[in-house]
């Protein structure tokens, strides 16, 4: 069997650099026409007809009754955590991307950081409920990498306690949970354009409630607060989406169908070739959820895999294997919160065991099912060779 690089010194499994994701790109025939229709009109931003189709697609395909496009996804949390009354803080996990608790901090609230599942690594519903207090604005929870929260869970608590449940689906486009797309859930969702993500505006995201009120207070904060050409009506700022980033998103939502099925394909390959393999534990998926499998994300146990996360993750850069710590550092170990009063108060066991095992692998639409099939067999031979290997990183510290 052949060996990884870093004990063979010998050709890498892979001849040339996979990173964990790359996005799929209309080609320039495909734009160009588009392009040429904004420039030949000069309409470029503020709600132009590129920008209102994609919002109407949006709507269209997730069945939600308003849509808001933006900017990107933390600016489209911090819009939405804007119209919160003005309360302490926001409970929220710490196993998320900087953004969402960013966020929370710069919309002038503290977050409250609870527990997760070590299965679906999302909120855990008895953390959430053992939090709330009175000083707590909202519960704002993350669909993260291809699992959902406990839907029901999060939606009974906020119910009898009072208080909204905001999601941020950054990773959950084009899912469903038991029939219903996310996008529908909560007072509000929040979805990320971003161009590492299945569905791209290049830089971009989206707000979606089913709440009239909600949706104008939004309508007005994402764009200055600007009522009419005489009146400003709120406090916003300019979080709007550009004509350029809508016609990316157009022609990307085109490709939903290959794009959701090739991720499809690749994900069950890389299940059928890793679950039986000693230490390695894949992201639960929630009964009912129908995920994008936009992350291929497992856990290594130490113990029983012979070499750390960390071991395995350097081990494999050997070979040209990209994968990714989505997410570490949890966030109340960011260097710009650890020494905070919340992040101190936070006790998390399930996160800290999640952040040091996660590791999310190459997956992408684009990515070839035989490198896939070279990925598993670089794995399962890190595996097989894990005392050599960790001796080798430990000489190369
Ligand atoms: N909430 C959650 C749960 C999120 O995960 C995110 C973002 C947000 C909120 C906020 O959404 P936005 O405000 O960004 O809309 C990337 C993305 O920048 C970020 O959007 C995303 N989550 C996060 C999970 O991934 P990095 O720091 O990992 O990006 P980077 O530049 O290291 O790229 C990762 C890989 O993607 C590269 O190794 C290669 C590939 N890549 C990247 C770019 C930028 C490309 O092939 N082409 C590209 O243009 O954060």
């Amino acid at each position: 069997m052949k060996l990884p690089a870093i004990i063979s010194g010998k050709k890498p499994f892979l001849s040339q650099k996979v990173f964990v994701t790359m996005p799929t790109l209309p080609s320039i025939e495909e734009v160009t026409p588009m392009l040429a229709r904004m420039l030949k009109t000069r309409w470029v931003t503020n709600f132009g007809d590129f920008h209102n189709q994609l919002q109407d697609k949006i709507k269209e395909l997730t069945g939600v009754k308003y849509a808001l496009l933006c900017c990107n996804a933390t600016i489209g949390l911090l819009v939405l955590l804007k119209t919160l009354p003005k309360k302490e803080k926001i409970i929220t996990t710490p196993f998320t991307f900087p953004g969402t608790i960013h966020a929370i901090q710069m919309a002038g609230f503290t977050p409250c950081f609870c527990d997760i599942s070590l299965d679906s690594f999302t909120l855990d519903p008895e953390c959430v409920k053992s939090a709330i207090d009175s000083r707590v604005a909202a519960i704002l929870a993350v669909n993260v990498l291809s699992d959902i929260v406990d839907v029901e869970a999060m939606q009974r608590i906020g119910k009898s306690r009072g208080i909204p449940v905001l999601y941020d689906s950054a990773h959950a486009f084009l899912a469903r949970y038991r029939g219903t797309p996310v996008a529908n859930f909560g007072r509000a969702e929040v979805f990320s354009f971003h161009g590492t993500k299945l569905f791209t505006t290049l830089e971009g995201g989206a707000i979606t409630t089913n709440d009239k009120a909600l949706y104008q207070r939004l309508r007005l904060l994402i764009n200055c607060g600007i009522k009419d050409a005489e009146h400003v009506a709120a406090v916003g700022i300019n979080a709007k989406m550009s004509e350029a980033s809508a016609i990316f998103g157009l022609l990307s939502l085109k490709k939903r169908h290959f794009i959701l099925r090739r991720l499809r394909n690749l994900a069950s390959m890389y299940r059928k070739r890793l679950s039986g393999v000693p230490g390695i534990k894949f992201q639960q998926i929630r009964k009912g959820f129908l995920p994008n499998n936009q992350y291929m994300a497992i856990r290594i146990q130490e113990d029983k895999f012979g070499l750390s996360r960390d071991e395995l993750y350097r081990a494999l850069t050997y070979d040209n294997v990209f994968a990714r710590k989505y997410f570490f550092p949890l966030g109340h170990h960011y260097d710009c919160y650890r020494d905070k009063a919340f992040a101190k108060a936070a006790i998390l066991p399930n996160a800290q065991i999640v952040a040091k095992e996660v590791l999310c692998l190459p997956q992408y639409p684009l990515l070839e099912e035989s490198k896939v099939g070279v990925i598993c067999d670089l794995i399962e031979a890190c595996r097989n060779n894990a005392g050599p290997i960790r001796k080798k990183l430990r000489a190369r510290r």
